[in-house]
């Protein structure tokens, strides 16, 4: 049952996300002189170089793999109104109609909800290791504790992306019908479960850089899952894996699954012919 004396965390900070996807109108393009075309293309690597050179923003590409998109954008920044603008001039940088919006997801960065508090940092350290409070020992450990969490904590709301090889993009959502309401669980209770989801996800450390973005109220799903790997073999496992953890077998919610590959701008322009 739903627990009456939760509070939930509600995000008062975090940064903007955009995932937006684009097929590439050939016809369009073709309509362009070879002047034309190649004006557009350094006025778009110049809007590129813009965009990465604003403050706490960053912008990632991707050659979509599959007739589903061609180019893909990952637009992360602070503030919504400059998300806005930089969104609006990427749909027309390669010139009116080339580029045709195919999905589009707009999430913020969050924090999770099931983290260790220092307080329960603190019972365990009393419990399970026999440390006093105040002694030089549990001292060292809550400092260390309190300054891990606010790596992690910062490692959330302020993401630096990396740039590797393979990215995935879907939507999630928990699931809320009778006998299986997510959010009819006690906080205790989805606590439990999302450690051992999290443990499952540890396993992949350094195969999988994975980023949860908050969409309640912004988009149609409840979060942006987004997976970095260095190659495919990666994703499908992770994914597979998860299906068989609980949280995922009686929760999971998924809309589409999107997969790009990072290249640099020059490749991008030859991969998607332009
Ligand atoms: O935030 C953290 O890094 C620690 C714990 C954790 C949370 C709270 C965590 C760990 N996830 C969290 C939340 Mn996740 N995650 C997914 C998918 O669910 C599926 O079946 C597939 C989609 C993958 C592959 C994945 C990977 N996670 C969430 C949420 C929000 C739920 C909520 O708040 O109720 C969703 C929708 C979600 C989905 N998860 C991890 C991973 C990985 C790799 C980790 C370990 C991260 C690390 O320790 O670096």
């Amino acid at each position: 049952m739903s627990d009456p004396n939760f509070v939930p965390v509600v995000p008062q900070e975090g940064w903007h996300v955009l995932h937006l996807f684009y097929k590439v109108e050939h016809g369009q393009w073709s309509i362009l002189s070879p002047d034309e075309q190649r004006e557009t293309k350094t006025s778009f690597t110049e809007l590129v170089a813009e965009i990465r050179e604003t403050e706490n923003t960053q912008l990632l590409i991707f050659s979509m793999v599959s007739p589903k998109a061609d180019i893909g954008f990952m637009l992360v920044t602070p503030d919504l109104q400059t998300a806005n603008a930089f969104e609006k001039r990427l749909t027309l940088s390669l010139g009116p109609e080339v580029l045709t919006p195919v999905y589009s997801y707009f999430s913020m960065t969050e924090e999770s909800e099931y983290t260790t508090s220092d307080a329960e940092y603190a019972g365990t350290l009393e419990k399970e290791q026999g440390l006093a409070p105040g002694s030089a020992e549990y001292e060292k450990a809550m400092g260390e504790f309190s300054a891990r969490m606010a790596k992690y904590r910062k490692d959330k709301l302020y993401p630096v992306l990396p740039v590797w090889e393979v990215f995935c993009f879907y939507p999630m959502a928990k699931r809320r019908q009778p006998g299986q309401n997510w959010y009819g669980l006690s906080f205790e209770e989805r606590k439990k479960l999302m450690g051992g989801h999290a443990r499952v996800g540890r396993k992949y450390a350094g195969k999988i850089l994975q980023l949860i973005t908050g969409s309640t109220g912004l988009d149609d799903a409840e979060w942006g899952v987004t997976l970095f790997a260095h190659d495919t073999f990666q994703i499908k496992a992770i994914v597979y894996e998860m299906r068989f953890d609980p949280v995922t077998v009686h929760y999971g919610e998924f809309g589409e699954f999107y997969i790009g590959l990072s290249v640099p701008l020059d490749e991008l322009f030859r991969r998607v012919q332009l």
